[in-house]
């Protein structure tokens, strides 16, 4: 559930999206008010000295750059204390000894993207259980492991615009489409791989047809490696969905240096600074993102106000986020950031992230 439409991504990415990201301007609001909702929830203000910890899938990936500095603009809003830790591998147990080592100093609050849902449950519960928060943004745990999910937009608007994507670069003709995934244990791009499967059922994509998913782990060269391995074993192949940052940008590296450059049509889920380029050389036409600044902003305000007491994670609960507004915790303790935003040339130099 969320508190506004569609118009709000919009307006953020035309508005105070860009001008954050291009000018490093912040812009929000900081004041937390007592206030009284229309459930007769009290709004309230977040506590000072907070300690909240952001915890990425990886840490040297700029995707994760972008969402947990929107984190640390939002915990300065509210004086907390922000940190960031993490791997640089996006192994399945990876996070697991961050996750008890922040456990153990007393973190008020660690915000997690899961690079595998079942891998880091039990360390979040030992967390929770010795008094910390978890929140979860951009990649689900299990949600017996956490309190709130951050999602940033539903799998299945996020599948549905990259099949949409593909379908329309490659044309009416369709053909042969393979995709090219973060790590086969990813909560969120198994859960977006899923919807474009049911997606790809549908008649009116009916000569599209998937011939293969690989795993390029969030690493660059192997991302690199699986994208050639796939034209070389399917040389009829026609498109390439890339559902992650790290492959799609890999991907278009490859096809810009080959001689399948414009022929085998690439879309995903890329930052526009890793694909600008790509799109400037004719390798790809569109491709789509949400916001990742207000993700990890919004994260944040959650966490904030979790770890005040001034929402439980039940559906309904109301908590104000700063510049983005109010917002709604929905079914199974899920926030929804918005809808996905697709990036072509026309837009693509509007945006420095
Ligand atoms: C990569 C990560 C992240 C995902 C984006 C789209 O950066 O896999 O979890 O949300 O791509």
């Amino acid at each position: 559930m969320r508190a506004a439409g569609t118009t709000r991504f919009r307006a953020a990415v035309m508005g105070t999206f860009a001008t954050v990201l291009l000018l490093g301007a912040t812009t929000a609001c900081a004041e937390e008010t007592p206030t009284t909702n229309p459930t007769g929830a009290t709004a309230g203000t977040i506590k000072e000295g907070l300690k909240i910890t952001f915890l990425p899938k990886q840490v040297n990936n700029p995707y994760f750059t972008t969402s947990d500095n929107g984190g640390k603009a939002a915990v300065e809003e509210f004086k907390g204390v922000y940190s960031e830790t993490g791997p640089s591998d996006t192994s399945p147990s990876a996070q697991v000894s961050y996750i008890n080592t922040l456990s153990q100093q007393g973190t008020d609050v660690i915000v997690v993207s899961a690079n595998d849902k079942d891998a880091i449950c039990g360390a979040l519960n030992e967390a929770r259980t010795a008094g910390a928060k978890v929140v979860t943004f951009d990649s689900d745990t299990k949600p017996e492991c956490r309190d709130l999910f951050i999602n940033q937009a539903t799998a299945d608007g996020i599948a549905k615009i990259q099949i949409k994507l593909i379908s329309e670069a490659i044309g009416a003709d369709g053909g042969e489409i393979a995709i090219l995934s973060a790590t086969a244990n990813a909560t969120n791009q198994n859960a977006w791989i899923e919807m474009m499967k049911t997606e790809l059922a549908k008649p009116e994509y009916a000569k599209l047809k998937l011939v293969a998913t690989v795993y390029g782990d969030d690493n660059d060269q192997k991302s690199f490696q699986e994208a050639q391995g796939l034209l070389s074993k399917y040389p009829n192949l026609k498109g390439i969905i890339s559902p992650t940052t790290v492959g799609v940008a890999a991907a278009g590296r490859y096809l810009s240096g080959s001689a399948y450059k414009g022929k085998v049509q690439l879309t995903g889920l890329g930052t526009p600074n890793q694909m600008r380029s790509y799109v400037k050389d004719g390798t790809v036409k569109s491709f789509a993102l949400w916001n990742p600044a207000d993700l990890g902003y919004l994260a944040a305000y959650a966490a904030g106000a979790l770890a005040s007491g001034l929402i439980s994670g039940k559906e309904g609960d109301k908590f104000k986020a700063g510049k983005l507004g109010e917002y709604t915790v929905g079914k199974d303790a899920t926030v929804l950031l918005g809808d996905p935003f697709t990036f072509t040339s026309a837009n693509i130099e509007q945006f420095n992230f």
